[in-house]
């Protein structure tokens, strides 16, 4: 079942619109089933976007199986895999929204019903990977990687998957696959944080993206209210790791590119974006965590808009040459595993170098 990747044009009809709704995927394909069990897992370090998309999939799939027979008990559960960001926590904390950060092999081999949501690789489920693939349940991805489009995706096999890389977050994809009668206020607005939060407080937002963000609006969602909910004030470590990263940041241009680089051994991610806010085309962090490096790259939407450099695409292209795990989206992507940070800093650079005009 996977989305069709050319982006639909302008007037053009929704690719969902291809789709079934969640009532119809979700809907019991066993007669007389008296209970149903579903977990529905996110990648490591759960990210808002994740948690938001794991809620709204967990009540759809409560409805659809109410819908098809209302003696069907079903029971979910939200699994952060290593647990979840602090953004992700704190969303979840003020929207109400369930999760634990850890789930048996039992449960897991229990399983009914499996969806992974958000998780741009397989290997982003450890340490359930194993067991996810081992366990007899229907499968299911909901994703917008581009790391998780077909000729990249590997080990997804047993499983649905409902991929679209043109989305802004998983949380778009959920919002218009939603049924408009299931869909009740406190999961539109876990879905409009999720949207809000992956797609830049709507600053990258398509058509669709608009569309589905309507449909939340409509169901008791408010923009004012998820910028409030999505603004939190970074912890001391945070802004200690940005401002000893400012300290140590290095430069250089590619033609009339600034690609900036820093090492710190923690919050790569905020980092990165923060070499991008000084004025980098590209920002670069990476640091040393737990005997392994993690990379994590921004760009301006500028950046991608001149030079068609996707940066998910090329990590993703890298991890697959070096045998590394990576990948993301167009403007943001991580790459990380056991091999010398500056060695693979200098490796991006490199092939930067050869898709930019000097
Ligand atoms: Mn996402």
């Amino acid at each position: 079942m996977t989305v069709r990747e050319e982006k639909p044009r302008f007037g053009e009809k929704s690719i969902y619109s291809q789709l079934k709704s969640f009532k119809e995927i979700f809907a019991l394909r066993e007669n007389q089933k008296l209970r149903l069990s579903a977990l529905i897992f996110t990648h490591r370090q759960a990210d808002p976007d994740a948690l938001c998309a794991a809620y709204g999939i967990s009540r759809a799939i409560k409805k659809a199986v109410a819908d098809s027979d209302s003696n069907c008990l079903v029971t979910s559960k939200i699994i952060a895999p290593q647990g979840a960001s602090m953004l992700g926590a704190l969303v979840c904390k003020k929207l109400g929204l369930d999760f634990v950060d850890s789930v048996t092999s039992e449960e897991i081999a229990d399983a009914d019903l499996i969806v992974a949501t958000d998780v741009g690789e397989l290997a982003l489920l450890e340490p359930y990977a194993i067991d996810v693939i081992a366990s007899q349940a229907r499968k299911l991805l909901i994703d917008h990687h581009h790391s998780n489009k077909e000729e990249h995706a590997n080990g997804w096999t047993h499983f649905e998957t409902i991929v679209d890389d043109n989305s802004t977050s998983t949380c778009e994809i959920t919002a218009s696959l939603f049924p408009a009668d299931y869909l009740d206020e406190k999961t539109a607005k876990a879905l409009l944080a999720g949207l809000m939060f992956d797609s830049q407080h709507l600053g990258i937002a398509t058509e669709s993206t608009l569309v589905a963000a309507l449909g939340l609006i409509r169901a008791g969602a408010r923009i004012d209210e998820t910028k409030e909910l999505l603004r939190s004030k970074p912890e001391r470590s945070e802004v200690i790791a940005r401002m000893k990263s400012a300290q140590r940041l290095k430069y250089e241009e590619i033609g009339k590119y600034f690609i900036v680089r820093s090492e710190v051994s923690s919050f790569q991610a905020s980092v990165a974006r923060t070499l991008v806010d000084l004025g980098g085309d590209v920002g670069m962090a990476y640091g040393d965590h737990e005997g392994e490096t993690r990379i994590s790259l921004r760009s301006s939407q500028q950046f991608f808009r001149t030079t068609k450099v996707d940066l998910g695409e090329l990590l993703s292209s890298i991890a697959i040459e070096m045998g590394l795990i990576g990948g993301g989206h167009s403007t943001a992507a991580s790459i990380s595993g056991k091999v010398d940070g500056p060695v693979l800093v200098d490796t991006i650079v490199g092939r930067l170098r050869t898709r930019l005009p000097d």
